[in-house]
């Protein structure tokens, strides 16, 4: 069996007689034949320095004990996991970080995804300036491209852009003038790390400023050397780029979060203050709020017998399984999941002989809703919304039901944000002294530039429509809009390294919600965590003036690595310019000790006590600036933070404080 490994060293030298295939920026397929006995130099200046190439486990093991290969990693396959966005972010044309940074007009944005859709009016150039001369890259046309596409991050404004008729208004990026570079790093089978490192590659090569990548591992690596994103994360950090990353949609669950690694920004997905409102009505009056983006004709006051899937055949709503003796002319309340898409559902009721269908939550996503265009008069409703449906239904010789579509609802109820259930969340599984996710950003229900290659319901084969503009939902939407407000204050700030634009966006986040109260958490219903939303929500003009910012260098990061017993050849690795390892002289006496911009606690077994030292530099634009400390003590845990006051008396100053966390916890146990 031959598979793809990425090996990354110095100067890699294959031993002749290794049927080896080395390819930088076309990666191998699995399955391809390629014997080439050959000796092989490789210097790659880029990045990485490193290779793809096609090896048996035996021949990767071999290359792994070459004393110039730093390490042979298995070439592992990620799957891929906007028009109000501007308004509910703050941003506006009069004042704040939009015209501040002149809209982003000489960043370029990398996204590194499914590649996109260039003959969207969203990318038209007009009204631009001229390329930024350190633009160095050119087009490339692969097969099929391009397949999907991602207007988040950049994207000019479009009048009256929508998917169907939800969610019309302007449509615009985040840094609405940044110009966007497109790498495809995903194919039928997945999006491989040894294209995505080739991307980065070249888009550091090409002069791009700010990569956003929206692909994630399901599970997170168990440790940062394994984990060819936060390897190739911190050589794009050394070039000046800060990589901000989806934490995952494998939520509710702890410990989900990945791309962890403390040089990432690492993004959460939350709501905005827009509904797809498709709302249930049962047959003895009572209503629930559902949605969804279903644009086909409308049941208008047809009221319809309802039937639920557990009582034809199948819960879920499987193909094949339902019963179409009984559904046949019904609505059928199918739950969400059981290995099957959405809408693919849909396709299963209307096949069975169904007209309609109500989608309902189970504890896995529980309140959260998430509108899709269905392609039968379709909406999806909350568990607890479920449960009293199916309970109707049981309980009464005739059920009824209809669904009256709302069309896009924008306001204050429900709160927003809230935190999606699928967005995936922390304790960091590999070092949890450095708090993951870092924020949170808009990724349920948003409106993107979307390929004209498959329908908005994303299914090949049924859906025929093809549209612009598609409404979407995961943390690969939050993480674009993070990534374009990374290039408009990189833009503003050029002198930020990514450290200082990374601790601007998480130290002015918001964690109140638009009625003041504590985030809702969506798998729950109840208050949200800092586990789950990190530092809080970004506030992109906020940011702008962050007053105070953490910085970290490289030098950091190695002692970071240091303290947590990596040895000098797995650093080596990570670094561009690997002779500077000295663990001895550069080392943190704990990993959370790196001058990070939130705190997470580690009570190991028998101490009560953990103290950290910060440094703070004043960004701020008063010279003589005075911070006293305020604390929100959590649960169980003293805080005591010196000194309390930080004077500042010059520009770029650096202050450091001490911050010592002592448990009050009597019982363990409790
Ligand atoms: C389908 O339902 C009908 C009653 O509506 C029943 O007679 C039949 O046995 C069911 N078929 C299966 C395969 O369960
Ligand atoms: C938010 O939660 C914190 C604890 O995490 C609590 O101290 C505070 O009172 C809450 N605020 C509101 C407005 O509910
Ligand atoms: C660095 O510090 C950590 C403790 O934080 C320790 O375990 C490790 O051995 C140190 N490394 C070196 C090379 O001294
Ligand atoms: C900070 O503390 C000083 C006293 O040390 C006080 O004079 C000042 O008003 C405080 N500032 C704020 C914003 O609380
Ligand atoms: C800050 O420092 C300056 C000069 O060192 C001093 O004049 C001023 O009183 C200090 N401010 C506070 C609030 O301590
Ligand atoms: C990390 C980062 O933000 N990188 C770049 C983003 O774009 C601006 C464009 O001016 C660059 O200066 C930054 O280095």
């Amino acid at each position: 069996m031959f598979h793809t490994f990425v090996a990354v060293g110095a100067i890699v030298i294959i031993p002749t007689g290794m049927s080896t295939i080395v390819s930088h920026k076309s990666r191998l397929r699995p399955g391809a034949k390629h014997r080439r006995p050959i000796a092989l130099f490789l210097k790659l200046t880029l990045s990485s320095t490193g290779f793809a190439a096609h090896l048996s486990a035996a021949q990767a093991f071999e290359l792994q004990r070459h004393p110039a290969v730093l390490t042979v990693v298995l070439d592992k396959v990620h799957h891929l996991h906007t028009t109000r966005t501007p308004q509910f972010m703050g941003l506006e044309q009069r004042s704040g970080l939009w015209p501040k940074s002149h809209y982003a007009s000489n960043v370029i944005i990398g996204v590194l995804d499914t590649g996109i859709w260039p003959e969207l009016p969203s990318f038209s150039d007009e009204g631009y300036d001229p390329l930024p001369v350190t633009w160095k890259g050119s087009c490339e046309v692969g097969p099929h491209f391009p397949a999907t596409s991602s207007s988040t991050a950049a994207g000019s404004v479009v009048p009256n852009a929508g998917l169907f008729d939800y969610a019309r208004g302007e449509a615009m990026g985040m840094a609405i003038k940044a110009r966007i570079a497109a790498y495809k790093i995903c194919w039928t089978l997945g999006c491989y790390d040894s294209d995505m490192l080739a991307a980065i590659d070249q888009a550091i090569a090409d002069g791009v400023h700010n990569i956003s990548l929206s692909v994630g591992v399901k599970k997170s690596a168990s440790s940062y050397v394994n984990d060819n994103i936060a390897i190739g994360d911190l050589h794009v950090a050394q070039r000046g780029v800060l990589m901000s990353c989806s934490a995952g949609k494998s939520g509710p669950n702890p410990f989900t979060a990945v791309n962890i690694a403390p040089w990432i920004l690492t993004v959460g997905a939350s709501t905005i203050d827009r509904e797809f409102s498709a709302d249930i009505e049962l047959g003895d009056g009572r209503k629930f709020r559902g949605a969804s983006l279903y644009a086909g004709e409308a049941l208008d006051d047809s009221v319809l017998k309802l039937v639920n899937g557990a009582d034809c055949g199948s819960r879920f709503c499987i193909a094949g399984e339902l019963n179409s003796s009984k559904v046949t002319g019904k609505m059928v309340i199918c739950d969400r999941g059981g290995a099957s898409g959405r809408v693919a559902k849909d396709e299963v009721v209307k096949q069975a002989g169904g007209v309609a269908m109500i989608l309902t939550n189970t504890a896995e996503s529980g309140e959260e809703l998430i509108a899709d265009s269905h392609i039968i008069p379709a909406t999806l409703v909350g568990q607890s919304a479920g449960d009293q449906i199916k309970d109707y239904v049981s309980s009464v010789p005739n059920p009824t039901a209809t669904i009256k579509f709302k069309g896009t609802v924008t306001g204050p109820s429900p709160s927003a944000p809230r935190v999606a259930a699928f967005s995936s969340r922390g304790p960091n599984r590999v070092t949890p002294e450095i708090l993951k996710p870092d924020v949170i950003g808009p990724g349920v229900n948003i409106l993107a530039g979307w390929t004209g290659a498959v329908g908005s319901s994303g299914l090949k084969k049924i859906d025929q429509r093809r549209v612009e503009f598609n409404v979407m939902s995961g943390t690969s939407m939050s993480c674009p809009h993070i990534s374009g407000l990374a290039a408009l204050l990189r833009n503003t700030y050029p002198s930020w390294c990514p450290a200082a634009v990374k601790s601007a966006l998480m130290t002015t986040a918001y964690y109140l919600d638009n009625s003041k109260k504590n985030f809702t958490d969506l798998a729950t219903g109840k208050q949200s965590s800092e586990f789950v939303h990190g530092s809080g929500h970004v506030d992109p003009n906020k940011a702008l003036n962050p007053g105070l910012v953490y910085d970290i260098d490289v030098r950091d990061y190695i002692a970071f690595l240091c303290s947590i017993r990596y040895g000098s050849k797995d650093i080596a690795i990570f670094l561009k310019d690997p002779a500077t390892i000295d663990c001895g002289a550069n080392n943190l006496s704990s990993p959370g000790n790196l001058n990070y911009p939130s705190f997470s606690v580690v009570f190991e077994s028998g101490k009560t006590m953990v103290k950290y030292t910060r440094v703070v530099k004043n960004v701020g634009a008063l010279i003589n600036a005075v911070y006293n400390v305020t604390v929100n003590k959590p649960l169980n845990v003293d805080v005591s933070v010196s000194p309390r006051k930080l004077n500042f008396s010059a520009k770029k100053q650096k202050l450091s404080y001490d911050i010592i966390f002592t448990s009050t916890k009597t019982d363990q146990f409790d």
